[in-house]
């Protein structure tokens, strides 16, 4: 009968531990601190707290990216002109290029974009816990707290841009400047001529090209882009990227 009694125990210890860490963020923030202390300068609690105001006791499919602001303005960082890198269908291509070598700054390489990547949260009306499953898809609302915060962000490393900017986008689809993209709606529309002189895009195709530079979407693209910014596309296959990435000694200016 003890060992009955240990046993039942010891499977309501677990059980009452597993419920918790499903739904409260457990392991949301001791990965969001262990991210956040690999940066200097910042004061990680202050961001936490800034972090969760935004949703936290909020109904998940209203979180407008505005909720966003303290947290923005708790992650600020000094933009390397030149060197931002920006990315729209190339996640993999572009990080796996970042990685290898320090060639560009993308927004997972600042505080925010680095704690957040890949994280699922969001809140519930009448709770104070952060929950990170059953939370709203990309589409499933508009206004859901991981979408809102990559549009508030976006904005945020757009507004900031300086110098010659690069977009890496994908030219093995058909639409390469998507419309309902977060690089189309966001980031070009913010990019500031006073501050960017150039934008050049590089189109990485895979092994099947499908657009090319003279592509109906980038067409677009120089339509919407601000008066005063130079635009310059390039076609580079991804096996040359990966050569680069591999070959440390060959300067960022000879990749493409
Ligand atoms: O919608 P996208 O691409 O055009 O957004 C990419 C664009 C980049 O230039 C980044 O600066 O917007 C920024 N950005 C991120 O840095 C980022 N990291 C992770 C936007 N989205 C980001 N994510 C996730 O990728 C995000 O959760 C969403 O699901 C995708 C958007 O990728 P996309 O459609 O390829």
């Amino acid at each position: 009968i003890f060992c009955v009694i240990v046993v039942l125990v010891v499977i309501t210890v677990v059980v009452v531990l597993a419920l918790s860490l499903g739904h409260n963020s457990g392991g949301m923030k001791s990965a969001f601190f262990d991210r956040c202390e690999a940066f200097k300068g910042y004061d990680c609690q202050k961001v936490w707290d800034a972090f969760q105001q935004a949703y936290v006791g909020k109904d998940p499919c209203n979180v407008p990216m505005e909720a966003y602001d303290p947290l923005i303005a708790a992650g600020t960082f000094k933009p390397p002109c030149n060197r931002m890198m920006f990315w729209s269908k190339t996640k993999h291509v572009v990080h796996d290029f970042t990685a290898k070598r320090d060639c560009f700054f993308t927004l997972e390489d600042t505080l925010l974009g680095s704690v957040l990547d890949g994280l699922t949260w969001c809140g519930k009306e009448g709770s104070s816990e952060t929950f990170t499953t059953d939370c709203p898809g990309w589409t499933e609302c508009e206004n859901n707290p991981v979408r809102s915060f990559w549009n508030r962000a976006s904005a945020a490393f757009a507004d900031v841009a300086c110098g010659v900017v690069t977009a890496m986008l994908n030219g093995s689809i058909d639409t390469p400047f998507s419309p309902t993209s977060i690089f189309a709606s966001i980031e070009v529309m913010h990019f500031n001529a006073t501050r960017v002189r150039n934008l050049n895009v590089v189109l990485v195709t895979q092994e099947k090209p499908v657009a090319n530079c003279t592509n109906a979407s980038l067409k677009n693209l120089q339509k919407v882009l601000a008066e005063g910014i130079q635009y310059n596309c390039t076609e580079v296959a991804h096996s040359q990227i990966e050569e680069c990435s591999n070959n440390p000694e060959k300067p960022c200016g000879a990749c493409w």
